[in-house]
This record gives C-alpha cells, sequence and structure tokens, in this order.
C-alpha cells in the first residue's frame, strides 16, 4: 500500500508513535510519505520507501494567525496526487482530522475518493478538543473519518463521554520495538551518572503542567531522605524552569540531573532502577511503556490509560492523582530491596512484550485494508 501519514514531527508520544508505525510499515514493504513541517524527530533514516513532504506556510503579515490547516489541506492534495497514496492516516485530531478532510474533498472533486484513518491520541480529546472553541469541528472530524481508532479503551471512552460520535472506534494500543531495547548498551554509563550503591530514578516528558513535576520532585525528595538515589530528568517544557528552583529550595539540586530533550532515551533507561509517571491525565503513558521495555519499573498515577500499560502490583504500582506519600511507599518498596526489585524489572519487560510492534501494526493493516476495500465499492 502506498500510506500517508500525518503527524506532530516533535517529541511528543504521538509523533513517535506515527513515526515509528511509518518506520515499521515501509519494513512490511508499504510506501510510506510523512506530511509534516518538519523532519519527525525520530525519523533519522529516508530511503527509497520513507518519504518526508514539509508542509510550509508562507509568514503573511496581514495574518494574525498563520493558516497551517490551509497550507497543510493543499500539501496533502498535491502529495496524495503526485505520489498516488491510497490511505492517509492522520495523528492527533486537531488540526489534521480536519484538514485531511478538506483534502479528501478537494480530491474527491477530481475523481479521487481517499480513505481517511484518524487516531486519537489523548490531549487531542481530553484537554484541547473538548474545549468549546474546538469541539463542534472535532466531532465533524471524527464522523467524517472513514476509521477511527484511539490508543487505550480509557480514550475511546472518554471521547464517547464528551463528543456525539456516530462512528465506530476501535482501540489499537501504542506499540514498542522491543528489539530496539533488548540489547544491553556496552555504553550504558552508569558509573557517569551516580555512585554504584545510589538507585537512579528517572521521569521523561515534554514537563507540561499535566505531568505534574513538582510531584516527581517532591516523591524524589522523600525516596533520598531514606536510601541514596539520583533523579533523571530528561525533556523540556514550562515546567523545567520551577522544578530547577523547587530542588535548589530543597536542597537536592546535587542529587537531580536535567537532560533536556535527549534522542538518546533507551541509553538514559537501561542504567534507570526506577521510572515515575504521576500525570493528572495521560491516555496512554508511551514513556512508562518505554521504561517497561528497559525492564524499568514504573510509578504511576491511577489515571487515564495508564493502568492498561503498567499492572498494579506487577510492573509497578499505581496510586491516586497527586497522592505522594503513597507514591514513595511504593517506590521505596521496590528499590530497598535487590530481589523485589529485580521481580519487578522482569516484570516490566514481560508487560511491556505484549505491546510488542510486531503485534500491534497488524490492525492498523488491517484497517487500511478495511477501508480501502470500502472505497473501491463506492
Ligand atoms: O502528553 C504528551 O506527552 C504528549 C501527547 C501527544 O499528544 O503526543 O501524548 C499523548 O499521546 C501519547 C501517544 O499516544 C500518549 O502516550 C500520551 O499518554 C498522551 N498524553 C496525554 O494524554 C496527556
Amino acid at each position: 500500500m502506498i500510506i500517508g501519514i500525518v503527524c506532530y514531527p516533535t517529541f511528543g508520544g504521538s509523533g513517535v508513535v506515527a513515526t515509528e508505525l511509518g518506520l515499521e510499515l515501509s519494513k512490511r514493504g508499504h510506501e510510506v510519505h510523512f506530511i509534516t513541517y518538519s523532519q519527525p524527530v525520530r525519523l533519522e533514516l529516508l530511503s527509497n520507501n520513507v518519504h518526508y513532504h514539509e508542509v510550509n506556510v508562507p509568514e503573511y503579515p496581514l495574518f494574525h494567525y498563520q493558516p497551517y490547516e490551509l497550507a497543510l489541506s493543499s500539501k496533502l492534495v498535491d502529495t496524495v496526487k503526485i505520489h498516488k497514496i491510497e490511505v492517509l492516516h492522520v495523528h492527533y485530531a486537531i488540526p489534521h482530522a480536519y484538514a485531511a478532510y478538506m483534502a479528501k474533498i478537494m480530491l474527491l472533486e477530481e475523481g479521487i475518493n481517499l480513505p481517511i484513518v484518524t487516531t486519537l491520541h489523548g490531549t487531542d480529546i481530553t484537554l484541547v478538543g473538548s474545549h468549546p472553541f474546538y469541539k463542534p469541528a472535532v466531532t465533524f472530524s471524527i464522523n467524517k473519518s472513514d476509521a477511527v481508532t484511539s490508543v487505550s479503551q480509557n480514550l475511546k471512552d472518554d471521547t464517547l463521554r464528551l463528543f456525539n460520535i456516530k462512528r465506530e472506534i476501535e482501540v489499537v494500543p501504542n506499540f514498542i520495538d522491543l528489539g530496539k531495547y533488548s540489547h544491553s548498551f556496552t555504553d550504558c554509563q552508569r558509573e557517569m551518572m551516580a555512585c554504584p550503591d545510589e538507585k537512579i530514578i528517572t521521569h521523561i516528558s515534554n514537563f507540561r503542567p499535566v505531568k505534574r513535576i513538582n510531584d516527581i520532585i517532591n516523591v524524589f525528595y522523600n525516596i533520598q531522605k531514606e536510601i541514596p538515589a539520583k533523579l533523571m530528568m530528561v525533556g523540556d517544557g514550562p515546567e523545567k524552569e520551577p522544578a530547577e528552583r523547587l530542588c535548589e529550595k530543597l536542597g537536592i539540586e546535587d542529587k537531580v540531573i536535567f537532560f533536556g530533550k535527549s534522542h538518546e532515551i533507551d541509553k538514559i533507561l537501561c542504567f534507570s532502577d526506577l521510572f515515575l509517571l504521576p500525570s493528572e491525565s495521560e491516555s496512554f503513558g508511551l514513556a512508562a511503556l518505554e521504561a517497561m521495555a528497559c525492564a524499568v519499573p514504573v510509578i504511576s498515577s491511577d489515571t487515564g490509560g495508564i493502568p492498561e500499560v503498567n499492572k498494579h502490583g506487577v510492573s509497578g504500582f499505581l496510586s491516586n492523582v497527586g497522592d505522594v506519600e503513597d507514591m514513595t511507599k511504593n517506590a521505596l518498596y521496590i528499590l530497598q530491596n535487590e530481589d523485589v526489585l529485580k521481580t519487578f524489572k522482569t516484570n516490566a519487560r514481560i508487560e511491556a512484550s505484549k505491546f510488542d510492534i510486531h503485534n500491534i501494526v497488524p490492525f492498523y493493516e488491517a484497517i487500511y485494508k478495511t477501508v480501502l476495500n470500502k472505497m473501491s465499492l463506492v
């Protein structure tokens, strides 16, 4: 198949999932075209069946807001025609599903019936999409897609609760390429980060308020009072600076390393003992899954789709949002006993294997085939 993929090219989970999906589809013999405003961060290699088409939005001073949807839908029309794209998979409803529908209508005028598959990732539904400013357009775009998927059962339930959805939503969970995370790094430089007796705790995110960064610092503050430990904070975003200030205030700045954005999260995870994800809401928690794939147990909140990934008492523990004391207790339970830590590490990897890319990507292929067949009947 010739598949177009529209996504956000940044470090966010939806862009990562879209990129990994495209790369896997190309390995399975499909031709994949990424269409977005810059090359996706995990799309390092282009090849004869992986292509990238940049959407440019010319700056024009008359416009207070530059019309990205307009530029994207025009680019989609051109790219679909030139490369004979058969199915378009858009990740994140806003504005991708909306722009895709406009492209579909324009293409129909030219006799091309392009099926649109929309994948809902979470923030497009829970945090942004349900805002009254966007809700009618998001509802319309979802209902006009030829197939809709969500990355967890919880997100599907939220979507059906928050929007007036008239079509089936299929749950296709996020996935992980376990092969990528199974080699033990010869350059896993643990000693550069911590002393042998120090436990290493890690958090990776885009440091938005929804990630509850202060809870991470406070849980770590409690942990390091009981056992030697270091905290690795990976990523960047609005809550990073306040977090650095909080570490200084608590006097733990020498025990917390802020990495900023990193392309080497697998290398950081390979020396981690525990992952913290205390988010306010999280449709899936791809970062937790990536940690588990590296055999790192997860202490998380019991919110959104996280319980579908992190199994309480098996791959880690779940606590109520904001319950720093419970998270501390659970973290210490895992970290203070080497046998317990070993069991949780093994379990984390086993649970992650349920989301192996090779098991999940065929679901998307089946959806593409179904929508293509439906188009040919029209
Ligand atoms: O929250 C983020 O880190 C970014 C956000 C995004 O839009 O890329 O992530 C969402 O999609 C990911 C991939 O499906 C999910 O793993 C995240 O849980 C989800 N974030 C939220 O729901 C807050």
